[in-house]
């Protein structure tokens, strides 16, 4: 059987997070709709609401005052960002207690790798019901759960019996269960790349499935071999523990604009070497590299490329040189230019137990 499939992947996503801190530590608020974020009569927006508010329609992102529209009576609270790291360190010791493997991917996330867990005979399912029985016992707060043999899968499963959720993807149900997935939900999909996809016909998995890894990356370029693997319920990125979500960038504004494209390599090349300096220094590696081009009218590109494996600088500098040709860099003159590196992971050796 293929490698990827044996793995067991868990993702762990906190109900309602903000909210349901606040309800925990104000009883007085339970059962009723809860609104974390700005205030109703501010230009804020809605951080996230507890399930009793969202019947009313309220959600995330939301202008407050549209929420305050939708259920005036809902109880609206400004976030208390301490609070809810402190839980957060509280869940993700709770996850470290079953794997090693646990890589946050934000406040109230985090995925683990089980597949090499002695507990309960190796079961995910099993371990995920522990670790949501620890939370609730522990924390006084609902965790949903997702098991798979992917990150990918994980994620989606997690999500689809919220709140409360424990949901299993087994290694034989993935490829049919990603069939039925519209295009939307796809991992890094975005609404950009949905409207193009449905222009060419592409709605679902199964849609998907049908194009042929080549014809995907005429359309799409290098991200058609991602869009290829995932229609085949395939994802084969590691859990990475540790991982700093940080990035690092340089730029300038050239006092005269630059159309000379060894002139716009040169000073990449150069930037890219503070970087990679700074980087050495902090123990990092990087997984992707960003190119900014702004022309002399004040439109601006940005390229970027994502590596398997860390760069090093010929890596890095071969990445700058073939981002670069995908502008319009030595045709129109140049502005500005830049350079980020981003996926910052801690190296090995200097990898802290602390996850912030
Ligand atoms: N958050 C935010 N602004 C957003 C989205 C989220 O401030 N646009 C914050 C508030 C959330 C927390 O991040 O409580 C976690 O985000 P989730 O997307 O996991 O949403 P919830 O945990 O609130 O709800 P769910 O039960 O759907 O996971
Ligand atoms: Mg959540």
């Amino acid at each position: 059987m293929n490698d990827f499939l044996q793995r067991k992947i868990i993702h762990i996503d906190m109900d309602a997070f903000y909210a349901a801190v606040e309800v925990r530590d104000c009883p007085a608020l339970a059962g009723r709709p809860v609104v974390v974020g700005g205030a109703p009569n501010s230009r804020g927006v809605v951080a996230t609401a507890n399930y009793e508010a969202r019947r009313y329609g309220i959600h995330s992102a939301m202008p407050a005052s549209q929420a305050y529209r939708l259920c005036p009576f809902a109880e609206f609270i400004k976030p208390r960002f301490e609070a809810y790291l402190a839980v957060s360190r509280e869940v993700m010791a709770i996850l470290h207690r079953y794997s090693e493997s646990v890589e946050p991917l934000s406040l109230d996330e985090a995925y683990l790798d089980v597949s090499d867990a002695t507990e309960y005979q190796g079961s995910a399912t099993r371990i995920a019901r522990a670790i949501k029985a620890d939370i609730v016992r522990e924390v006084r707060l609902t965790a949903s759960a997702g098991v798979s043999y992917n990150k990918f899968l994980a994620k989606l499963a997690s999500g689809m019996n919220k709140p409360d959720g424990l949901t299993v993807i087994r290694p034989q149900e993935g490829a049919a269960f990603v069939r039925h997935l519209p295009i939307g939900d796809f991992y890094g999909i975005g609404k950009a790349t949905e409207t193009k996809m449905k222009k060419l016909g592409i709605h679902t998995g199964a849609d998907l499935l049908r194009w042929s890894q080549d014809a995907l990356v005429a359309h799409f370029g290098k991200a058609g071999y991602w869009y290829a693997s995932l229609a085949r319920g395939e994802d084969p990125r590691p859990v990475r523990a540790h991982r700093e979500r940080k990035s690092l960038g340089n730029e300038i504004t050239f006092a005269l604009d630059v159309t000379d494209i060894n002139v716009l390599r040169e000073e990449l090349f150069r930037q890219l070497a503070e970087l990679m300096n700074k980087l050495e220094q902090r123990g990092w590696q990087t997984y992707t590299v960003t190119v900014k081009v702004k022309y002399a009218d004040f439109e601006q590109v940005t390229r970027s490329w994502t590596h398997r494996q860390p760069l090093d600088r010929g890596r890095a500098q071969e990445s700058i040189c073939e981002l670069l040709a995908r502008t319009d860099a030595g045709m129109r003159s140049v502005r500005l230019i830049g350079v980020t590196l981003s996926g910052l992971a801690m190296t090995e050796a200097l990898a802290q137990t602390s996850w912030l």
